[in-house]
């Protein structure tokens, strides 16, 4: 129980945030809610010098295989609107229907196609995607004052602000929440994206049963074989 109440922690500071990104002496996290019942998560980056939320989400999804996005460049120099973002929860394959290449590195960057940009669906029910424009959208939060926590203390509040124009601020935290149909709210609260240098929690109490089921067989086995030895020895 113990174990499970540790791995099902909510984030609530950058100490808790296993999966980071980049290098430099500025820090942020990242939180994805797709709210469609599935945790949240939360990433980590790092920078030197100026970076940019669309910086960071590009960063991220280029480095986490479990990450994709699908972006508009609105060309121009005026930056890109999100459409969608997806997750391979499970690590064991992810698409959407309709079949879209999000490329090598999950990370779509496409000219602006208002046909296209609703109603994607993840084929594995055991990922997450979600897309909009007319028909729901990725809402944007920010802290409230720039630098703040949302989990401990700070407040989310609507960035007014693309993520290609947001500045990070070392300590900053970016939330990104699905609407389906513009209806719904801030980022609730975020699971850390396990690092995946780590035994994922399920996986490692499985083999630590198999071992010690394993320890119980030999044991049983020695006391067996000292009690009736082979009739050759
Ligand atoms: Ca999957
Ligand atoms: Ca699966």
């Amino acid at each position: 129980m113990l174990l499970a109440n540790v791995a099902s922690a909510d984030v609530i500071s950058f100490s808790d945030i296993q999966y980071w990104v980049g290098t430099g002496s500025n820090q942020a996290a990242m939180v994805i809610d797709w709210n469609d019942g599935k945790d949240a998560w939360a990433w980590g980056y790092r920078w030197d010098g100026a970076a940019t939320g669309a910086d960071m989400i590009e960063a991220l999804v280029r480095t986490d295989p479990r990450l994709y996005s699908k972006l508009w460049d609105f060309g121009g120099g005026l930056g890109h609107a999100l459409i969608g973002f997806g997750l391979d929860r499970d690590l064991d394959g992810f698409a959407i229907d309709p079949a879209t290449d999000f490329g090598p590195d999950g990370y779509l960057l496409d000219g602006r196609d208002e046909t296209d940009s609703d109603g994607g669906m993840a084929i594995d029910p055991d990922d997450s995607y979600g897309e909009g424009w007319w028909e729901g959208y990725w809402s944007y939060w920010v802290p409230t004052t720039p630098g703040e926590n949302p989990y401990d203390g700070g407040s989310w509040g609507y960035s007014g602000w693309g993520a290609s124009s947001r500045q990070l601020t070392d300590g900053d935290w970016d939330g990104w929440s699905f609407l389906p149909g513009f209806f719904g709210d801030e980022p609730g609260p975020a699971q850390a994206a396990p690092s995946l240098e780590a035994v994922p929690e399920p996986s490692s109490l499985v083999l630590a049963s198999i071992a010690g089921i394993g320890c119980l067989v030999r044991h049983r086995r020695n006391r067996r074989a000292k009690s009736h030895p082979p009739a050759n020895s």
